[in-house]
């Protein structure tokens, strides 16, 4: 039985991933790190946790000797590098624990790849934000560069690395540029889960209004779940590469909202400007949503959208799922947890 290691598997994508790996066989060593409690609620939600042939182990990415002795632990074939300090504002907040975890965590397990057993076969989790600023409509995997936030440089350094680790040393090492993905197993700091918990919460009475900062920024959404289908397959290709995955359709977070509001039968309707801009409901007159500027960031990625082409050519990936149907999936779930008490 193949083995693989998911470093992160207490977040959105290391759940799923988990999943998919263990629904195809595979022995799985998913890492946590030591917190004063840690959650395992996605995994639970998926009904993985306890499979016998998942294996919990401690770690932080940020230790290279503990890189090195889970990997001389494990003998894995594949390692599907997950971990990071992903949430963009924090990164503005701690700049130098994110440049540590995400940016430098990851030459560590490179350096264990090095050292341990260099035909180990990596994933690194990069993303479009790495594009920024953009310098192309819709972004591939040759536009170049512009970052926009200290998350974003740090999981740039990260991919060159990767990139260099391919060239260097031979190391089989994949860097997949996924744009936003979501899902109801998404972390409610996220704008997506933001809105489906809190639009959940205003239905039922429990939530006046919902604050949001930029309502302009357009996204590339797609849905979570398929986008770790991608991950497999680029470790199953003939050689290492970088890939974009994106679903090509990109919306402003005000549509998101609308969205999500019609899920429940709200019509929202937009009136006012910048930090004066509202959300209400037209059949009751109700502001059910305004700007606050604390959740503006300091500098911000307007745009996102990506073309999937080369994935979809050489791995046979594309996205199913539309973004309506994933709002409505999103929404529905935190119904269902708001109603019964055990929002997550
Ligand atoms: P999450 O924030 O949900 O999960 C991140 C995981 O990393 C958590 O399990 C977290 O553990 C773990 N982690 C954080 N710091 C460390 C550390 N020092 N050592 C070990 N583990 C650590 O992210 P997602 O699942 O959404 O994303 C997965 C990866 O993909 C991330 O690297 C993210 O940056 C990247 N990405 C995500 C996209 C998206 O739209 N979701 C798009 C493109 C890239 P803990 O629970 O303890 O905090
Ligand atoms: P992002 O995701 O920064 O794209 O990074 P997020 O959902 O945090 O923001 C998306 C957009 O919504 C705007 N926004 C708000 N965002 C949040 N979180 N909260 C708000 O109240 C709010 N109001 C408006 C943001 O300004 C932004 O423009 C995600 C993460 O998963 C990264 O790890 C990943 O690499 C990228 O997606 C691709």
């Amino acid at each position: 039985m193949k083995k693989a290691i998911i470093t992160g598997i207490t977040g959105q994508d290391g759940a799923y991933l988990a999943k998919l790996l263990l629904d195809k066989g595979y022995v799985v060593y998913g890492t946590y790190r030591r917190t004063s409690s840690v959650n395992f609620w996605r995994i639970e939600e998926l009904g993985i946790a306890g499979h016998e042939n998942l294996n919990l182990v401690e770690y932080d990415l940020t230790d290279l000797s503990a890189s090195i002795r889970l990997l001389q632990a494990v003998e894995a074939a594949e390692i599907y590098n997950l971990a990071a300090q992903s949430f963009v504002g924090v990164s503005f907040e701690q700049p130098v624990t994110t440049a540590e975890i995400t940016g430098v965590g990851v030459v560590n397990l490179l350096e264990a790849i090095r050292i341990v057993n260099p035909e180990i076969r990596f994933y690194q989790a990069s993303t479009s934000e790495m594009f920024g600023k953009v310098q192309a409509i819709p972004q591939v995997e040759s536009t170049p560069f512009y970052p926009r936030s200290p998350y974003g440089v740090a999981k740039l350094y990260a991919h060159w690395m990767t990139v260099n680790y391919r060239e260097s040393y031979g190391i089989f090492g994949s860097s997949g540029i996924l744009f936003n993905h979501e899902s109801p197993l998404r972390g409610r700091e996220f704008l997506t889960r933001k809105v489906s918990d809190s639009i959940a919460k205003i239905k039922l009475g429990k939530l006046d209004v919902l604050e949001l900062g930029n309502l302009d920024a357009r996204r590339d959404w797609g849905y979570a779940k398929e986008y770790v289908e991608g991950m497999w397959r680029m470790l199953q290709a003939d050689k290492p590469d970088t890939y974009v995955l994106a679903t090509n359709r990109t919306e402003t977070v005000r549509d998101f909202v609308t969205m999500a509001g019609k899920a429940v039968g709200f019509d929202l309707e937009w009136e006012g400007r910048n930090e004066e801009e509202v959300g209400v409901d037209l059949t009751t007159g109700r502001t059910l949503v305004r700007v606050n500027p604390r959740f503006y960031r300091p500098a911000e990625v307007d745009l996102l959208i990506g073309n999937p082409e080369k994935a979809k050519r050489e791995l046979g990936w594309a996205p199913a799922t539309t973004l309506e149907q994933l709002c409505q999936m999103m929404v529905e779930a935190d119904i269902r947890r708001n109603e019964c008490g055990c929002s997550f």
